[in-house]
C-alpha cells in the first residue's frame, strides 16, 4: 500500500473522529435498553481464499449493553455466544480486530471488520455509536475498506440504488434520478415498510411520513408505517445533520393517492387546480425544481416542454 493511500486513510480516520463528536451530541435517547438484531458475517473473504470461516457466524436478537453503544454490545453478545472477539487499542480508541480467527489485514492490507447500523456503514469508532431498540447491527468483514459491502468513499452520490415499499407497488419503476413516485391505494389504509438502499452506504437513509424532519430518527426498514391516501413518505439520503460529511442530500417522495395521479397534478394532492398551475409557472422559469415525474405531469399541452403554455392550458381547463 503506498504512502498516498495511507495518508488518505489517516484523513478518513480524522474525519471519523470529528463526525463522532456530532454523533454523541445527536443521541439523546436512554442508553442500554432494548434489543437489536446482531448479524456477524464474512461474505467477502472465503475459506477458499484462506479465511478461517465465511458466511454468517451469528444472526440473533441480543440485548443492548448497559452503556448502549455498539462496541460493548457486540462484545457482550459474542462473549455470551462463546465466539472469540479480539479488540485492539489504538489512538482512536478500541476497535474489533478479529472475530473467531478472521482478523484485520488477513485478506489484504486494510481489510477488516466494519460496523453497519441499519444499512449505514458506520464511519467512526463503534464505541461512539448508540444503539436503539429495534436496530439491525452488522459486523461485516470488508476486504476493500467498504467498497465490497456497498460503502465507497469515492462515490459522492446521495442517490438511492433501489427503493421499494413492502405493502405498496410504486406506479413507476424506480429510477435513481427520479425523486417522485406515486402509489394508488383507494380508500384503504395500509401498514407498510419502506425499503430504501443507498448507492453508497456511507450515507444514512431515513424515512419520514408527511413531514421531512431530519432531526428525528425516522422509520427504519423494520418500522411499520401506517399510510392512507393523502400521505407522503419522504426518504432522505445524506442529510447534513446526520453523522458523516455529505456533498448534498437527496430526498425521494412517495405520494400515497386514492386514484392514479392525473396529468397536471404536480403537487400530488389528487386535484387539478390553481396551485398546480402556479407551481408549473414557477418551474417554467426555474424557480421550482421539478422531478422527472413532475416534469412529465406538468406538460399539460403535450408539446414536450414545461412552459407558461401549460399553466395557461390548466387555467382554461379549470375555468371550463
Ligand atoms: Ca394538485
Ligand atoms: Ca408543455
Amino acid at each position: 500500500m503506498n504512502k498516498l493511500t495511507k495518508t488518505a486513510g489517516t484523513i478518513l480516520l480524522s474525519a471519523a473522529m470529528t463526525a463522532s463528536i456530532c454523533a454523541v451530541s445527536f443521541s439523546a435517547q436512554a442508553a442500554g435498553t432494548g434489543n437489536i438484531r446482531l448479524i456477524v458475517k464474512n461474505e467477502t473473504y472465503s475459506t477458499a481464499q484462506g479465511a478461517k470461516w465465511d458466511g454468517v457466524l451469528l444472526d440473533k436478537t441480543v440485548s443492548i449493553s448497559e452503556t448502549g453503544d455498539a462496541l460493548s454490545t457486540v462484545k457482550q453478545a459474542l462473549d455470551e455466544a462463546g465466539k472469540e472477539l479480539v479488540m485492539v487499542d489504538s489512538q482512536w480508541g478500541s476497535y474489533v480486530s478479529a472475530i473467531e480467527g478472521v482478523a484485520e489485514n488477513d485478506a489484504a492490507m486494510y481489510s477488516g471488520w466494519m460496523g453497519v447500523q441499519n444499512d449505514w456503514a458506520v464511519n467512526n469508532n463503534l464505541a461512539y455509536i448508540d444503539l436503539r431498540d429495534g436496530d439491525t447491527f452488522e459486523m461485516t468483514y470488508s476486504v476493500t475498506m467498504g467498497v465490497d459491502i456497498g460503502a465507497d468513499w469515492s462515490n459522492t452520490s446521495t442517490a438511492l440504488k433501489s427503493l421499494s415499499v413492502d405493502g405498496l407497488t410504486l406506479n413507476e419503476s424506480f429510477d435513481p434520478s427520479n425523486t417522485d413516485y406515486t402509489v394508488t391505494i383507494g380508500s384503504d389504509s395500509k401498514t407498510v415498510f419502506a425499503q430504501p438502499t443507498a448507492a453508497n452506504k456511507y450515507y444514512q437513509v431515513r424515512t419520514y411520513k408527511n413531514e421531512y424532519t431530519p432531526e428525528e430518527y425516522g422509520f427504519r426498514t423494520t418500522d411499520a408505517i401506517d399510510v392512507k391516501a393523502g400521505d407522503t413518505l419522504y426518504i432522505g439520503v445524506g442529510n447534513a445533520a446526520w453523522p458523516g460529511s455529505y456533498p448534498a442530500e437527496t430526498v425521494y417522495r412517495v405520494h400515497v393517492m386514492e386514484n392514479d395521479v392525473q396529468l397536471g397534478d404536480v403537487n400530488f394532492d389528487g386535484k387539478l387546480d390553481i396551485a398546480d398551475a402556479t407551481l408549473i409557472q414557477f418551474a417554467s422559469i426555474d424557480l421550482e425544481p421539478f422531478s422527472t415525474l413532475q416534469k412529465s405531469l406538468a406538460d399539460f399541452n403535450a408539446d414536450g416542454r414545461v412552459s407558461i403554455l401549460d399553466t395557461t392550458a390548466i387555467q382554461h381547463k379549470i375555468a371550463d
